[in-house]
């Protein structure tokens, strides 16, 4: 058989270092299946096939892949509705910076444009999810343009999406294949000039904040030097806090919706805030017009600077490579009185928020959230891959789970997509197969890509999920309930998950009573294969984020007297305790 343009494809793949594709087949993907069956598996040099339930969990997957490995990763749907399914996870994965290429097959060339059967145009389809996408029409052009959507996945940090008709795949290879080419990560050294520029800020400021992002990763040890020697609080964003809150004397927490400690107060009251590596994207947690806070900001993407906030002092360059620059410029601050009061009301408010759950709950049923999150935390591996849901996942996983420089915790950070936990766990185990992969689910989550339990199945992959079963979409019960609209349309009910794992061959524990958590997570840990820990857990638990408005309060106040009017006081009264856990106490 001659080289077609599908196998020459597969070959530059392989030539990029590309050792899995996910995806569903479909009529005219085969050609491109064909190729990699034939290239006999990783194994042989070659590459896997993986085999999904939805392509949406192959975009995730390969998404989740990228992110962690900081390597090309890539995923496969056939025409019409086989690449439509890929557009979730690509969102997210473009907006996560994960390098990741989409075959998206195409119908027949000679049929685009007659509404044929299946017809899109992923070309014009993926526009907001991607960096390039084209449409392959001839032989000659194809192995260009995959040069080209890989370059760009990896130049920007992106998606990339290759539309190929079958018909085209089929066709003898004639075009040359440039050679896959990489260069290492440069350093962005910021101007002289905004170099000076930050120092004066520096120098002139009497009480300093530190708000970092996930643009500080790689750059722990210099950021935090850079905090003792400024006296300045620092403060994380969900993104940034794998990177930066361990192994930090000057940790104050997270702000933003699910945030905790003290970052929130320290950012407001200082009279300068750096921003480092962050685009954080709730400006209403940044200090406004109203506050008198001068902001610099750091960044390695230009065009995030000042587009959140007022930014006095922008600073374009690398976190570590700026703080290298600024450092022999600035004084080390005299008066550390600032840091040392915010360290202080930080770990008060640890105690009573945080920790506030942990009086007494490890016999209370049904089991509160926080207290199973904090068993994981002690249960799972040093160097554990977390994966958490959207939803209140988020929370307990931000809150809870500590990270140490050798775990990650990826989530839909920046998309905020629901089910993305156990498709990301997919990606992570077949990347790491030696890694413990936790995938922190919610019910509503777990359900909605139910189907790749069976991927999780017929793979054997040793991935542990973890469901936080609150019968309820319960990040919406309580964005209703805040917003003043009584709960409406979120609750479920009650489905036995374990029972669901079991029947597919995992291994499978359900757990009604907090004393039972630890061992049978440890069970699931142990386990050689595939494990589902399902904990049936309060659906009235709250998080409120730390700087709940007067409104807000209100809206919660007239949430609970309809509730009290539609449902009697029983439901308000045991909310109202439940929420306790929860509220920042003074
Ligand atoms: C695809 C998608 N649909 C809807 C939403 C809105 N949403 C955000 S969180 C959430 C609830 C998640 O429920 P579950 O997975 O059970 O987690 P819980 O908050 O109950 O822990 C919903 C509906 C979303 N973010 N993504
Ligand atoms: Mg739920």
């Amino acid at each position: 058989m001659s080289t077609t343009v599908a196998d020459q494809l597969i070959s530059q793949l392989i030539d990029a270092g590309v050792h899995r594709i996910y995806g569903i087949v479909g009529d005219s993907l085969n050609p491109v299946v064909d190729a990699v069956r034939r290239t006999g598996g990783a194994k042989n040099g070659g590459i896997d096939w993986v085999h999904v339930r939805n392509e949406e969990a192959a975009a995730f997957a390969a998404g989740a892949e990228a992110q962690l490995t900081g390597e090309l990763a890539v995923c496969a749907g056939s025409c019409g509705p086989g690449n439509l399914h890929l557009i979730n996870g690509l969102y997210d994965a473009h907006r996560s910076g994960a390098p990741v290429l989409a075959i998206a097959s195409q119908i027949p060339s000679a049929q685009i444009g007659s509404e044929y059967f299946q017809e899109t145009h992923p070309d014009r389809l993926f526009v907001e999810c991607s960096s390039y996408r084209e449409l392959v029409s001839t032989a000659e052009q194809a192995p260009r343009v995959l040069h080209s959507a890989l370059r760009h996945a990896i130049a920007t940090k992106g998606v990339s999406v290759v539309s190929l008709p079958g018909d085209i795949a089929e066709l003898e290879a004639v075009g040359h294949a440039p050679a896959f080419i990489q260069t290492l990560a440069p350093t962005i050294v910021p101007a002289a000039a905004d170099v000076r520029a930050l120092a004066d800020a520096i120098n002139a400021a009497k009480r300093i904040a530190i708000f970092a992002g996930a643009g500080v990763a790689g750059s722990h040890d210099e950021v935090v030097a850079f905090a003792e020697l400024l006296a300045a609080p620092l403060g994380h964003s969900l993104r940034g806090k794998e990177w930066i809150q361990y192994d930090n004397p000057f940790d104050v927490g997270m702000t933003g919706l699910l945030g905790y400690g003290a970052a929130h107060d320290g950012i407001h009251d200082a009279d300068l805030l750096l921003l480092l590596g962050t685009d954080f994207p709730y400006n209403q947690f940044l200090p406004g017009s109203d506050d008198d806070v001068v902001i610099a900001q750091v960044d390695a993407r230009a065009e995030h600077l000042g587009r959140r906030a007022s930014v006095a002092v922008p600073v374009h360059g690398d976190v570590a490579a700026t703080i290298v620059a600024v450092t022999p410029l600035v004084d080390r601050a005299p008066d550390r009185r600032f840091l040392e009061r915010t360290l202080k009301r930080h770990a008060k408010l640890l105690d009573s928020v945080v920790g506030a759950y942990a009086k007494n709950v490890e016999r209370k049923t049904p089991i509160h959230p926080e207290f199973a999150a904090s068993v994981l935390d002690d249960v799972a591996a040093a160097d554990a891959i977390f994966t958490a849901d959207t939803g209140m996942c988020n929370v307990w996983t931000a809150r809870y789970i500590n990270p140490n420089g050798r775990r990650r915790l990826i989530g839909s950070f920046l998309h905020g997509s629901m089910a993305n936990a156990l498709p990301q766990a997919v990606g992570a185990q077949f990347s790491h197969p030696g890694r413990q992969v936790v995938s922190v689910s919610g019910d509503g989550g777990l359900s909605m890509l139910l189907g790749e339990l069976v991927t999780v199945a017929a793979y054997k992959l040793p991935v542990k999920i973890v469901v936080f079963n609150n019968s309820t979409l319960g990040m919406v019960k309580v964005e209703m309930l805040v917003d003043g609209f009584p709960d409406f349309g979120v609750d479920v009910p009650m489905v036995d998950y374990a029972a669901v794992a079991g029947a597919l061959g995992i291994f499978a524990r359900r757990v009604e009573k907090p004393t039972e958590i630890e061992s049978a997570l440890r069970a699931a840990f142990a386990f050689d294969g595939p494990a589902l820990v399902d904990l049936v857990t309060d659906p009235l638990a709250l998080s409120l984020p730390p700087t709940i408005t007067g409104v807000q309060l209100k809206g919660l106040a007239l949430a609970m007297s309809k509730v009290v009017m539609n449902g009697g006081v029983g439901e308000a009264v045991k909310l109202a305790k439940t929420n306790l856990r929860n509220i920042p106490r003074p």
